[in-house]
């Protein structure tokens, strides 16, 4: 009898925490698909999306904002082919849109749900990489430079030179982006930083192998290596130059006399993204003059929206880091995609990295 009893309870004990556990793993499925359908996914640049802008969408939308961070745009490209990464919004460059609409890996942009779409200055607008954009918008644009510590690198220097220069072995840093460092060779050299021309690519590939026992990193993060201190002069973008430059004002940022690059980063949404309809307003959002304003007051890279300049402060709508003089503007090409060649510079790139 007792023994009865005693499995009775026990089988009444299992059914309960039987029920207990289906609540509980109910409530956690709930939640999970409550959170993911409120949750915008964003992988972009470091230091590209602050937590202003984001929370500032969190807050107004009712939603979650994620951000992960890449270096360079053949990492996001690598990230991105593989498919259903969660990713909602990404930021290519210029060429590496044209690159992932012929990959078929864009979504088309709704333009009735960016009214906003209205408010991009033309300028940023019918390009190559995308004639109609029909799947970018542009959120900044800047440059490719050097960036020093005036305090600790003299004479200033001027060109690509300083970067081969052995007296500051271990002491820099170089990009860590196949177009980018390469095009760094390729103008020291005096080649376009297009070239499909396989002896000049092989040049620019034994500059770099001779080069690299004096680098003393390969990094995108550039600023994080000049705030702290590591390095005093690094291969950077114009708005990590400028950011490094207000917490080390010795920090000067020049664009080497033999030219460089330029880009147009843009924003993009994937055509995996699980959340198109949330990421068109979040690209809506990043339209409004006021909050794209914020984006130029944190990354330091020019607006492509003109009203947003009536948000900035003077220098900030026409500071030298973002827009160089007429002269050095017409040093500076655009990354175009190269096609088949690609393949080439990649393959270069890793002989680069692995000696
Ligand atoms: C942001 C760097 C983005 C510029 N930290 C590279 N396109």
């Amino acid at each position: 009898m007792l023994h009865f009893s005693i499995n009775r309870f026990s089988l009444q004990d299992m059914s309960k925490r039987h029920i207990l556990l289906g609540f509980l793993f109910l409530t956690i499925f709930m939640c999970g698909c409550v959170d993911q359908k409120n949750q915008l996914n964003i992988f972009t640049w470091s230091e590209y999306v602050s937590d202003e802008i984001r929370s500032g969408f969190e807050e107004e939308f009712g939603v979650n904002v994620v951000v992960d961070t890449y270096g360079s745009n053949e990492d996001l490209l690598a990230k991105i082919s593989v498919g259903a990464t969660g990713y909602d919004i990404i930021m290519p460059s210029d060429y590496m849109v044209s690159i992932m609409v012929k990959e078929n890996l864009l979504a088309e942009l709704n333009r009735d749900n960016i009214p906003n779409f209205q408010n991009i200055s033309p300028l940023f607008l019918g390009k190559y990489y995308d004639p109609e954009n029909r799947y970018s918008v542009p959120y900044t644009f800047g440059t490719a430079g050097i960036a020093y510590d005036s305090s600790k690198v003299s004479p200033d220097p001027e060109s690509w030179a300083v970067l081969w220069n052995e007296k500051y072995k271990n002491q820099f840093s170089m990009l860590d982006d196949q177009r980018e460092t390469l095009g760094a060779a390729f103008k020291l050299l005096g080649y376009s930083i297009n070239t499909t021309d396989p002896e000049q690519l092989r040049q620019a590939k034994e500059k770099l192998i001779e080069q690299k026992p004096f680098v003393k990193q390969y990094k995108s993060e550039a600023e994080e290596l000049l705030i702290a201190g590591d390095v005093i002069m690094a291969h950077c973008w114009s708005g990590d130059a400028f950011r490094a430059a207000e917490e080390r004002p010795s920090i000067r940022y020049i664009i080497p006399k033999e030219g460089s690059s330029q880009f147009i980063d843009t924003v993009c949404i994937p055509k995996s993204a699980p959340h198109k309809d949330l990421a068109e307003k979040f690209i809506n959002y990043l339209l409004r003059p006021e909050v794209n304003a914020k984006i130029t007051t944190f990354t330091k890279y020019g607006t492509c929206v003109p009203a947003a300049k009536e948000h900035l402060p003077e220098d900030l709508q026409k500071h030298k880091f973002i827009y160089p003089p007429a002269k050095v503007m017409e040093s500076l090409e655009w990354l175009k995609d190269q096609g088949e060649f690609t393949q080439q510079y990649s393959r270069a790139w890793d002989e680069i990295k692995a000696k």
